[in-house]
């Protein structure tokens, strides 16, 4: 059965990919799943109809069927766990992928989430100037952590994984706030992961809501 995901209908990142649906889609797209796409308006993803898929009023959204899941992470480990290629079959280095799909949405994403709220809805605060570099260093500690970890590896573990999926899609949220050069070796990561054909698939999709132009190819 071809699942149905939800995304907004105008995202305010333009088209840019920020958005948690595309997490969904790029996981999607790398274990070959079509997928159909529902828009939603603001508006709509507060309505009861779209409350009964997801009691915050959000999206992403995934359902097959009657069978309906909310949170990002929870969708993307759905379909890591019924297709190949996002998990690794060995029990350990499966757990350990596991580990670091918590890791990104538990640990990194955070500090990365607190200072992109500061950015957008306090910029105008008399103490946003004085409070935007606490957020930076918090920022900084988990980044100067993930990449002494990384080191010059290619992935996070053995193997790409879901866990690089999750990680590399919370790191691209520091987009054009310069922290992420600071760290040449996850700059180089987030482009690796960016850099797969799934990625590109799943960024064209996304993209093309905003634009209206379908992708080609
Ligand atoms: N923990 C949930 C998950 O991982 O699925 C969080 C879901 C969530 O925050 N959804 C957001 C939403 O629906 C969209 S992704 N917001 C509307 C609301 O709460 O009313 C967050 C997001 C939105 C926009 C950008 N952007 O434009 O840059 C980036 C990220």
């Amino acid at each position: 059965m071809t699942p149905t995901i939800t995304a907004f209908e105008r995202s305010p990142d333009r088209g840019k990919g920020l958005a948690r649906d595309m997490r969904v889609r790029w996981a999607l797209e790398e274990v070959g799943q079509r997928y159909e796409v529902r828009l939603l308006s603001f508006a709509e993803m507060k309505e009861p109809a779209h409350r009964m898929l997801h009691p915050f009023g959000q999206i992403p959204t995934y359902e097959e069927g009657n069978f309906a899941l909310f949170e990002s992470g929870a969708i993307v480990f759905h379909i890591a766990e019924r297709h190949t290629g996002l998990l690794p079959d060995d029990a350990r280095a499966r757990a350990r992928a596991i580990t670091w799909m918590f890791a990104a949405l538990n640990t990194v994403e955070p500090p990365i989430l607190d200072r992109g709220i500061a950015t957008l809805l306090e910029h105008d605060k008399t103490w946003y100037e004085e409070r935007l570099p606490i957020l930076d260093d918090r920022v900084r500690v988990r980044l100067g952590e993930l990449s002494s970890l990384l080191g010059d590896a290619e992935w996070l573990d053995t193997a790409f994984s879901a866990g690089d999926l999750l990680m590399v899609t919370v790191l691209r949220r520091l987009s054009g706030s310069g922290l992420l050069d600071e760290y040449p070796n996850l700059s180089a990561y987030v482009a690796r992961g960016e850099a797969r054909s799934a990625f590109k698939r799943a960024f064209a999709d996304q993209l093309a809501v905003f634009t209206g132009k379908r992708p080609t190819g």
